[in-house]
């Protein structure tokens, strides 16, 4: 494969990366700290178009293909997590769900305005006993005719209070099995419709997490998204290319973890010369730039099936399964490289440690990608 890159995709490369260092990367630790995102920057990500990158510019997206997507990923995600999660999630998830199964008028009411990031959306599949099992469904959505009574509790939803719009999937028709399931949209403010208390959790900090609940929420029929029972499929369609974002998340938390481990090694001293010089840490440096390039052609690979209408399933899943082990590994690594100044805030390397751990879980655990790996290649 050739991943040589256009002139556009550099330039947007480029966009993400000074995006990232003038507007992210200061109170990114303070961010961390105090559990907060501010709207400004939300709406400046919105401004810039990373909001709705593969949206189709009618409607108001930046109509960009999903290597650019990926590329962005990697360099907001090397500065702060919790932005690109918004940005993967908005993208991914959302926007993608919407324009590729949603009515005409779906797109006008919703996507137009999620993709130009007026409005943030959230994707809403796990449930308090249904993360990994997730044809497990126990929300309901009860059929009464021109509308829908939707009834449960959602899960560890990303922009759970920020969000506007959420996608629900929900149980319909339980004796059908997943195949009775459906996607729904719900609007903030349906009544009946309640956002819980913010998750305080280990890392991606500034990224809201919620609980949602849904008491007898009344959802028109218009607002369901594709034919009756079409939920759990689409819930997977989506989270096949959400996986790609993911991946590509985990990609910038390895490689600017990697990044600070270089620079700090060149400039750190012990035993008379700069650490670099030590052999126990070159090797660490090598592992490291080697097992991120793998991840990096896994990630573009899967970005460059999607985008040449190759199934991606399976090089999503691969490209997620590998980019966030090495997100992981990288990270420790880089805090071991930094030694005691690794181990306080000041460093980011211990923030992109706790951030790496999410991209093990969310969109698929790892367990869950061996399933969908070891499927496709056993099926043939
Ligand atoms: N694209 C389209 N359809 C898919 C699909 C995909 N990538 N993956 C599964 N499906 C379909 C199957 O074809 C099947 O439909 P049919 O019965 O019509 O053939 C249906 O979904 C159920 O699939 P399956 O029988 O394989 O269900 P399982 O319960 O055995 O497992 C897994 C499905 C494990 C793959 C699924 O539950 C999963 O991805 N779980 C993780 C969910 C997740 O990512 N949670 C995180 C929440 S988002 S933060």
């Amino acid at each position: 494969m050739d991943f040589t890159l256009s002139e556009e995709q550099l330039m947007i490369k480029q966009a993400a990366k000074d995006f990232a260092q003038s507007e992210l990367l200061p109170g990114v630790i303070e961010r961390d700290e105090t559990q907060t995102f501010p709207n400004e920057l939300v709406q400046k990500m919105g401004q810039l178009g990373f909001l709705g990158m593969m949206v189709n510019e009618k409607y108001g997206g930046s109509g960009l293909d999903t290597l650019s997507y990926v590329l962005a990923m990697e360099e907001l995600s090397k500065v702060d997590a919790s932005a690109s999660v918004m940005v993967s999630v908005n993208n991914s998830l959302v926007c993608w769900g919407l324009e590729t199964y949603g009515t005409e008028a779906q797109k006008e009411k919703y996507l137009t305005r999620l993709a130009s990031g007026e409005i943030i959306g959230a994707f809403c599949l796990s449930e308090p006993e249904a993360g990994s099992d997730a044809t497990s469904q126990k929300t309901t959505a009860i059929d009464k005719g021109d509308h829908y009574i939707l009834n449960g509790t959602k899960n560890w939803i990303t922009n759970g209070n920020r969000a506007e719009v959420y996608l629900v999937i929900a149980q319909t028709h339980v004796e059908k099995g997943h195949h009775g399931i459906n996607a729904l949209i719900v609007e903030k403010g349906m009544e009946g419709f309640e956002i819980g208390p913010k998750e305080n959790k280990l890392g991606i900090r500034g990224s809201d997490t919620h609980s949602l609940l849904f008491n007898d929420v009344k959802v028109p029929k218009e607002n369901r998204i594709g034919e009756d029972g079409f939920g759990f499929k689409f819930a997977m369609k989506t989270l096949a290319g959400g996986r790609i974002g993911i991946a590509a998340q985990a990609l910038g938390i390895a490689a600017g973890a990697y990044e600070l481990a270089l620079q700090y090694s060149k400039q750190r001293k012990a035993f008379g010369t700069e650490i670099a010089n030590h052999q126990a840490i070159a090797f660490k440096l090598a592992d490291m730039h080697t097992k991120i390039q793998a991840a990096r052609h896994l990630v573009y690979q899967a970005a460059c099936d999607k985008d040449a209408k190759r199934d991606y399933t399976l090089s999503g899943a691969m490209a997620k399964l590998y980019a966030s082990e090495v997100a992981m590994e990288t990270a420790i690594e880089a805090v071991q490289v930094h030694g005691g100044n690794g181990y306080v805030k000041d460093y980011h390397v211990e923030r992109l440690m706790r951030d790496a751990k999410i991209t093990q879980i969310y969109e698929g655990t790892s367990e869950i990608q061996k399933i969908v790996i070891s499927r496709s290649i056993l099926k043939d």
